[in-house]
């Protein structure tokens, strides 16, 4: 089945570049970024190599004032990343019902939201003006119009590291059916939400534990109607306090009806059934985590991890033609790749069926998977994700309304 955005006919050949080095796939293991950055060259240093996951912050550089969230950027303690700056909430308001299209957070390198294919697939923040200096949403972040900086604390989530990766992983999602460049799985049916400067500021943990505090307060407080977090990244911790720290941020998602698509780790091949990966390895039932499939959609790929109890399934990650920043395209490979699609079929989903709920959909994914004999001792349900077949129980749930009978008005 083809099921990447890469039709000749539907690609701007003056804009495809980087297609030289893409055999270069990941080297590194682990790679906290999961994908490629070989294949550009322009992967800043501070993704190579971490092994504990926590890229050193250069010193000073963002000053600890500048968090909307937490008192520190170092030694947070899970306690300490609470949403200090936002608005008091009274508790006998009654809360938004979240609605409209389905949003889906991109946690990550920022998103280029002025990009000619994504620019309107972005969401926008309906509580907050632009450009004022002033947090008129009361959520603890100024200016937050298309998402949040969680390395600077900022509302401008393209800044930073990884725009790259992180404005790819957007448009397979989301680019626009547009006639230009790519085209994502769920265009023109959900939005993006760029949490962005995930590389920056503090470590991994922390910066995602801040990313899960904004999104899940935009959600409760807010009622955007945030369906799932994309999660192109993780690292091994083996710590327990640290594990602790993530199961707790997963389970904020959890308790905001929230899906985290996770992706597995580049290891070429290697096995992560006994390996403390975060977010990945995480065990909660909001919590779906994807290998790579080859560009055929035939094998696993090569650079790509699996194991049959934590992985669920994989969908093609190699080769995925998508957006980069400065109005371009290119092709990556990753788990990080692989990951978005299922992101996007999962907002397909909820946009077929606003009543599912995060477990529901992500149930839903794996009991439409097709088998593929390569998959076999791989991954957990020995399969491969199958949009059509997704969407379709998606709408196989909707159950039609009977009719409210009328009453008459006097
Ligand atoms: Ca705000
Ligand atoms: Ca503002
Ligand atoms: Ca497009
Ligand atoms: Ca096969």
């Amino acid at each position: 089945m083809e099921i990447n955005r890469k039709s000749p006919a539907s690609v701007a050949p003056t804009t495809r570049t980087g297609e030289t080095s893409r055999a270069e796939a990941p080297k590194q293991k682990p790679l906290t970024v999961r994908d490629g950055f070989e294949t550009r060259g322009a992967r800043p240093n501070n993704f190579v190599d971490r092994p504990t996951g926590r890229p050193a912050a250069p010193a000073g550089s963002v000053p600890a004032s500048a968090f909307a969230f937490g008192s520190s950027n170092v030694a947070v303690k899970p306690d300490a990343n609470k949403v200090v700056d936002a608005k008091k909430v009274d508790p006998s308001q009654p809360k938004p019902k979240p609605s409209g299209d389905p949003v889906i957070a991109v946690i990550d390198g920022g998103v280029d939201f002025k990009h000619t294919d994504l620019d309107d697939a972005m969401w926008t923040n309906p509580g907050e003006v632009a450009g004022d200096g002033i947090d008129n949403d009361g959520n603890g972040v100024k200016d937050d119009i298309h998402g949040f900086n969680v390395g600077t604390g900022g509302g401008d989530p393209f800044k930073g590291d990884g725009t790259d990766h992180g404005t790819h992983v957007a448009g397979i999602i989301a680019a626009e059916d547009n006639g230009e460049g790519n085209t994502g799985i769920a265009a023109g049916k959900a939005k993006i939400l760029s949490v962005g400067g995930l590389y920056d500021g503090a470590d991994l943990l922390t910066n995602f534990e801040r990313s899960v505090d904004y999104l899940v307060n935009l959600k409760t407080e807010q009622g955007v109607n945030i369906r799932a977090a994309n999660a192109s990244f993780g690292n091994t911790y083996r710590s327990p306090a640290d594990q602790e720290r993530w199961t707790a941020a997963v389970q904020k998602l959890a308790d905001a009806d929230i899906l985290l698509v996770a992706a597995t780790a580049n290891g070429n091949g290697s096995n992560m059934n006994n390996v403390a990966d975060m977010p990945a390895n995480i065990d909660l039932p909001n919590v779906i985590t994807i290998a790579s499939m080859d560009k055929n959609n035939d094998k696993l790929a090569r650079f790509s991890s699996h194991g049959d109890k934590v992985v669920d399934l994989a969908a093609v990650g190699e080769d995925v033609l998508s957006t980069v920043p400065g109005n371009k395209w290119e092709e990556m490979s990753g788990t990080s790749m692989a990951t978005p699609t299922v992101a996007a079929t999962a907002a397909r989903m909820f946009a077929e069926n606003p009543d599912l709920t995060a477990v529901q959909v992500r149930d839903l994914l794996i009991k439409t998977v097709e088998q593929d004999a390569d998959l076999k001792g791989k991954v957990i349900t020995g399969g491969k994700l199958d949009i059509e077949a997704a969407i379709q129980a998606a709408k196989d749930t909707v159950v039609a309304k009977p009719e409210q009978p009328a009453v008459a008005t006097r």
